[in-house]
């Protein structure tokens, strides 16, 4: 932890600097990724920065407007950079050894595509599991057609946070000796065809019927990087309309989002507007969005807007106040353990805009299956990188059905496209579209999508630890070719 060297950031920097002034005189947004550490409850952990030189959080842009960012690497590692939910040229994605080489220390990279969406979207390391240490930030875009538009944002980004190295933490989950500077001892799991003819599947599995709820005790939770006994305190005033942006940029925590005493209207998922659905209690699971609609009532009042990782009395949070109101003490820890996610709320969500009817072109089974004694996760039985691509055809409408054979949930992300939730265990429904939808143990849920954008797309678990244990793979346009395709070569992010 001892590493972050500001003098190496600023030599970086310096050397940047003429090509950085030149590219702001462009319209270029420029994003410096810089390493460093955060203090929370007196301990000290990794915390990576994403921020445009005058110190802003992340990117604001509007529908209608080209997304130019200048991504400049300041930290001593390579990284790569996913628009989480952007619909964009593959090739611009962030994958690293899938639609991109990484970019090393001290090397920028440029990203320009047209924005065709407005939302509540972020960013994260793609690159081994850099995303723990927090290399995440906000990305939101605008919609100057909304009739809310102008209103007050308020931006809630949950992390996760921990003082340990997740390296150390995945190695344990897999049960090996966490690796040295030397050896590299750690290897990528399963890999092999062999080795997942044996796998447990379903409940057979000793480990897998505990109450899987969570795999790693964390040491706080944060809300824009500030733990509930230090929140960040937003002012507004009574009367105002807010639009809350929460985003769980975290790697491994479900949430249960709490509004206290102030009504909300859920109106957007993933960016995508829905039916307003009324309530105080929301649940909102790893990488996913959401946006509510608040009013703040007559008087002088402070409102906490609270969220409380499952299977944890952990929580965090932000305080929305009026100008005179006292800001009361948050305690961190919630009296009870908070229960699992269930997806009845996802039962509920109405697309605002659904796709189109359309008979189905291609149905494509997605089995989420594992080891959890051995803490090797898979998709059809493969782990990352030794997959066999999904295939599918420019114009189809594909269906993906997702059956979760393992005892825990499966936050399931599709990049670069949107997809629709159309069934859970049997119920057909006009779902929300989306780009993450959490699969609960057992269950099986559909979503449909129009394949309209031909690249190598990722299909994968968003559990950061699950991911880097295999539960990864890839939709491939038929014809489609890409040079930077090398999975095999993904390897060596876990083995540096
Ligand atoms: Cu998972």
């Amino acid at each position: 932890m001892s590493g972050f060297s500001s003098a190496i950031a600023m030599t970086v920097l310096a050397s940047a600097a003429p090509r950085l002034a030149t590219a702001e005189s462009e319209g270029w947004t420029v994003l410096r990724i810089t390493e460093g550490e955060i203090e929370v409850n007196g301990k000290k952990g990794k915390a990576y920065s994403i921020r445009q030189p005058d110190g802003t959080v992340g990117y604001v842009s509007t529908k209608g407007q080209r997304f130019k960012v200048v991504l400049q690497n300041h930290t001593k590692e390579p990284l790569a950079i996913h628009w989480h939910g952007l619909i964009l040229p593959n090739g611009q994605d962030g994958v690293p050894y899938v639609t991109q080489a990484p970019i090393k220390p001290g090397e920028e990279r440029r990203y320009d595509f047209p924005i065709v969406q407005a939302g509540t979207y972020w960013m994260h390391s793609h690159f081994g599991l850099q995303e723990q240490g927090m290399m995440t930030a906000p990305l939101i875009l605008k919609d100057p057609a909304d009739p809310h538009h102008g209103q007050q944002d308020v931006v809630m980004l949950l992390n996760d946070f921990t003082v340990r190295d997740p390296a150390t933490i995945l190695a344990e989950l897999q049960g090996q000796t966490p690796k040295t500077e030397a050896g590299g001892t750690m290897k990528m799991p399963g890999g092999t065809e062999q080795s997942m003819s044996g796998m447990a599947m379903g409940g057979k599995t000793p480990g897998m019927d505990k109450a899987d709820l969570s795999d790693i005790k964390y040491d706080a939770l944060l809300s824009n990087r500030r733990p509930l006994a230090d929140p960040e305190v937003v002012r507004v005033r009574p009367g105002q309309t807010i639009r809350l942006r929460l985003i769980a940029a975290n790697s491994a925590t479900n949430f249960f989002i709490d509004t206290g005493r102030l009504d909300a209207q859920a109106i957007a998922v993933d960016g995508e507007d829905i039916v307003p659905l009324a309530g105080r209690r929301f649940e909102l699971a790893v990488a996913q969005r959401l946006d509510l609609r608040n009013s703040i009532p007559a008087g002088e009042a402070a409102y906490p807007i609270r969220a409380q990782g499952e299977g944890t009395n952990l929580r965090t949070g932000l305080v929305l106040a009026t100008p005179n109101a006292r800001i009361p003490t948050l305690s961190q820890q919630a009296e009870t353990i908070a229960g699992t996610l269930t997806n009845a709320q996802e039962l509920r969500l109405r697309s605002a805009h659904p796709l189109p009817a359309k008979p189905v072109d291609r149905t494509l089974q997605v089995a989420l299956n594992g080891d959890m004694t051995r803490y090797i996760w898979a998709i059809n039985g493969q782990t990352w990188p030794n997959i066999t691509p999904l295939e599918v055809k420019k114009g189809e409408r594909v269906e993906l059905v997702f059956t979760n054979q393992t005892g825990m949930s499966h936050p399931m992300h599709l990049h670069g496209h949107v997809f629709q939730v159309t069934e859970i265990d049997g119920q057909s429904f006009s779902g929300a579209t989306r780009d993450t939808v959490l699969v609960m143990p057992r269950q099986t849920v559909k979503v449909q999508f129009d394949a309209a954008y031909p690249g190598y797309w990722m299909l994968h678990c968003h559990i950061l630890y699950h991911q880097a244990a295999g539960m990864m793979t890839v939709l491939k346009y038929e014809g489609f070719e890409d040079p930077n395709y090398n999975p095999l070569a993904s390897r060596a992010e876990y083995e540096r």
